[in-house]
Parts: structure tokens; sequence; C-alpha cells
């Protein structure tokens, strides 16, 4: 089983260009999906930050896969990304914070048997809490209403300590001191 975890040190903002935080992503290929993996408590942030339109996670021909405990912010167009073609994911207890235009979770499509609950999603600055079907969804209560889903989550500021740290600089290399807690 493929498990992702404790990713930090290496997802900080990009110097250059837009680029996907952490991108996973199945052989496009029947039977060749990304199957019955595990996301989990990684913390994604900062990335896209200089140039085009680019989330901090995405996740594209995965299948039974379980996105847990993650925190995801500052990033340019979409906390969490999930592709048309996955199916069968949970996506609990993460942490989803989008500011500036984007979205918190995005569904593209209508991929199947998205179960998503006990999340935190946060939308600021004119992003949206999400996006599914074509359709964008400002705040969590609009979201429930057409998924039916996320009935025990939050839309919240997590209030991390001091996300830039001492330095006031988020990510790149000035990450040392960026605090989550
Ligand atoms: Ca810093
Ligand atoms: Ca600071």
């Amino acid at each position: 089983m493929p498990r992702v975890t404790g990713l930090s040190e290496q997802l900080r903002s990009v110097p250059v260009g837009g680029v996907d935080g952490l991108f996973l992503s199945g052989q496009r290929r029947v039977g060749q999906q990304l199957a019955d993996g595990q996301l989990v408590q990684s913390l994604v942030y900062g990335n896209g930050s200089y140039s085009g339109g680019y989330p901090g996670i995405r996740l594209a021909d995965a299948q039974r896969w379980e996105v847990e405990n993650n925190t995801v912010y500052g990033n340019r167009s979409e906390a969490l990304w999930i592709e048309a073609n996955c199916a069968d994911l949970t996506i609990r207890n993460n942490v989803l914070w989008q500011s500036g235009g984007g979205y918190a979770l995005r569904l593209n499509g209508n991929p199947l048997r998205v179960s998503s609950d006990y999340n935190d999603l946060y939308a600021t600055g004119g992003g949206n809490v999400g996006y599914w079907n074509g359709a964008v969804y400002g705040n969590l209560a609009q979201w429930r209403v057409a998924r039916g889903d996320d009935l025990h989550s939050l839309s919240e500021d997590p209030r991390f300590v001091d996300v830039d740290g001492f330095d006031n600089l988020l990510g790149g290399d000035n990450f040392r001191d960026d605090d989550f807690t």
C-alpha cells in the first residue's frame, strides 16, 4: 500500500514557476491507477506562490485512498484538488485553508464515492470552500447542501501559532521558523 506521510521540508514554496505542491497520479491506463493508498499527517504549504494556478495537493487516477490529518495552507489555487478519474476516497480530519481565490476542496467533475467529513474547510480573501461538478460553493453551508457531506466539518480559523515564523517570511528558504502548531 502506498503511504505518504510527514511531508514538510520537501514541499515549501517554489522559487519560480507554478507547480503542484504534491501531485499523486496513477498512469492513465486501465489497471494502472494509484490504488489503496494513504496520504496522512503531511504539511503542504506555500506552493505555486509566484505564478500559475496550482494546488497544494492534487490527486489523479487515485482509487481507494485515505487523505487524513493533513494541513494544507497558502497554496496558489486549491488546497486539495481531486480529479474526476479518482474514486473511493476518504477525506478526514484535514485542515484545508485556501485564500485569495481558488477552493479549499475541489472535486473536478464528479469523482465517485468521495466521502469527506471532520475537516476544516476554510476560505479567506476571495477563496471558496468548495468546487464540484462545475459549481462553486462559497461557504460550508452551501457545500453541505449540495454534497450531503462534511456534516461534522468546520469552516473556522485553525489558529496556527505563527505560520510564517519570526522572520515573517513563509516557506522557501525561510521555513525553519514557520510554525503551524
Ligand atoms: Ca519563516
Ligand atoms: Ca510571523
